[in-house]
């Protein structure tokens, strides 16, 4: 199947096949590719070549870049189906979410066309007669994009489709862990390149495959302006700071640990349903996945009821078939999960679910139940963000106390409230409300759409991504005075002969 789909996709074979990092499925823990890693000679070539790209790419008109996003557009359109497979192949998160995520990519094509002829600046009242002032947004340079294997797609398009139209070249490191997709997400793009015609330069976009080591040359040169990179914290502290120390811009999206408040008023049968997708969901494996369930104190018993239940009617399994949730991405992961339950048993707390299921079926992959732990107050376990599907649950006595929860956390990139009681909802988003990036009511914490800017605060790394003004990221700003008088007065009054 691989093979049919890496061709249907225009991936050529020596691109993913005898080379040096093994690629297995989650699915069942087969070999799926073996692309080869570049080596630190060959990237720091492909910088070169991304730069002289840049230098290429930054002349062509905002409008025209857009019609190379909206051609990329068309061909993901094409071939939603076949990625989204690939998708579902390679990082295990069902078929139905594999689709979910190249349409997030066929989404942000779209509004990244629109975006192309809508850069706009501002013009701003000078304080001198004759003089014009306004501000210019440029190209950037060449952007380096992380990307984590949980959204192994739809981020990085995120990024791609708004640098494309700002101006600038992409130099993009996937995870060691899903390296087909990527190749698979350039071989669309370069088709749309043919199609676009020769104003769009051979290297605009390049793949690269490697680990750390690699990682750390495209943040350290100073020559890729921007480094946007999703995945773990841990990852965000180890980049920000080269990046910083070189002056160099960041946009990072890193961890969540999530919550959602329950209220007594809250709709139970639409919050069950919220609960479901968002804490089960991509097998508990998305950053807004829903890690924290507090609950008002009246109505705990009867939400973990109905929570246990719906769990235990939960079909786990392959991933392509009529499954809700898939395999966990590999043994470490599975590891993390029971670690992060053997801490909860010796609490003494009460677990539901989390054993592993279908061993014998698959014995090199890790399907496991998701689980539910009950605990009395949140603690250093609660407050850890473990990648994986356990749902802790909590109990609170007064809305303002849920609140104080809810932040209580290093972690902030999304929250949501369920509430009919609109000075709870209101009280949610507002100043005093929720510190999150993302602030939902009546609906969970994952899923978002890209039309609003997606990202967090604290350990989640301050970045944002996707839709509303985030295109500014991309570019840089300009300031222009322009003189259009016979006299030179200077600004604040200064008298200088
Ligand atoms: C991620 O898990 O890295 O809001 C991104 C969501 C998706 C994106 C998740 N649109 O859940």
């Amino acid at each position: 199947m691989i093979d049919d789909l890496m061709q249907r996709l225009g991936v050529p074979d020596n691109l993913y096949q005898g080379g040096n990092l093994t690629v297995t499925t989650p699915v069942d823990g087969r070999m799926i590719g073996e692309p080869t890693l570049h080596t630190a000679e060959q990237l720091r070539a492909q910088i070169d070549r991304s730069q002289q790209a840049f230098e290429q790419w930054r002349q062509v008109p905002a409008p025209r870049r857009g019609e190379l996003v909206r051609l990329f557009g068309d061909e993901l359109r094409q071939h939603k189906e076949d990625l989204g497979r690939l998708v579902t192949l390679e990082c295990g998160k069902i078929y139905q979410e594999g689709l979910g995520e190249v349409q997030e990519m066929i989404d942000i094509c779209d509004l990244a066309v629109g975006q192309s002829r809508q850069l706009f600046g501002l013009t701003i009242a000078s304080e001198r007669p004759g003089h014009h002032m306004r501000e210019s947004w440029h190209p950037l340079g060449p952007v380096g994009l992380i990307t984590a294997f949980n959204f192994p797609v739809a981020p990085w398009a995120w990024n791609a489709a708004l640098a494309l139209v700002c101006g600038n070249s992409l130099l993009w490191k996937p995870s060691p862990k899903t390296p087909l997709t990527a190749l698979a997400c350039q071989a669309l793009l370069e088709k749309a390149m043919a199609r676009f015609g020769s104003d769009a330069p051979t290297h605009l976009s390049q793949v690269v495959l490697g680990d750390t080591e690699l990682g750390e040359i495209l943040v350290d040169d100073r020559r890729v302006a921007l480094i946007s990179a999703t995945g773990s914290t841990r990852m965000g502290r180890a980049v920000a700071p080269r990046v910083a120390s070189r002056f160099g811009r960041c946009i990072l999206e890193l961890g969540g640990n999530n919550a959602m408040i329950m209220t007594p008023s809250a709709d139970l049968d639409m919050a069950v349903r919220a609960i479901l997708f968002s804490a089960v969901g991509t097998a508990g494996q998305r950053c807004t996945t829903l890690r924290r369930l507090i609950v008002h104190r009246s109505i705990q018993q009867e939400v973990t009821e109905r929570l246990r239940t719906a769990y235990a009617g939960i079909r786990i399994g392959d991933p392509l078939a009529d499954n809700l949730v898939g395999p966990l991405i590999d043994l470490q992961a599975f590891e993390q999960m029971q670690e992060a339950l053997v801490t909860a048993r010796s609490k003494g707390y009460t677990v539901t679910g989390g054993e592993r299921v279908l061993a014998a079926e698959y014995p090199d992959a890790y399907y496991v139940e998701p689980a539910i732990v009950e605990v009395p107050a949140q603690d250093d376990l609660v407050r850890a963000e473990t990648f994986a599907p356990i749902l802790y649950v909590m109990p609170y006595e007064s809305f303002d106390s849920a609140i104080a929860m809810q932040n209580d956390v290093p972690q902030g990139l999304s929250s949501c409230v369920f509430t009919t009681d609109v000075r709870e909802a209101e009280q949610f988003v507002s100043a005093t409300g929720s510190d999150c990036g993302i602030a939902n009511i009546n609906i969970g914490p994952s899923g978002a759409e890209i039309g609003g800017a997606f990202g967090g605060e604290k350990d989640t790394g301050g970045g944002r991504e996707s839709g509303s003004d985030v295109w500014k990221s991309y570019m840089r700003r300009q300031t222009n005075t322009v003189n259009y008088s016979r006299e030179l007065p200077l600004a604040q009054g200064i008298q200088f002969d």
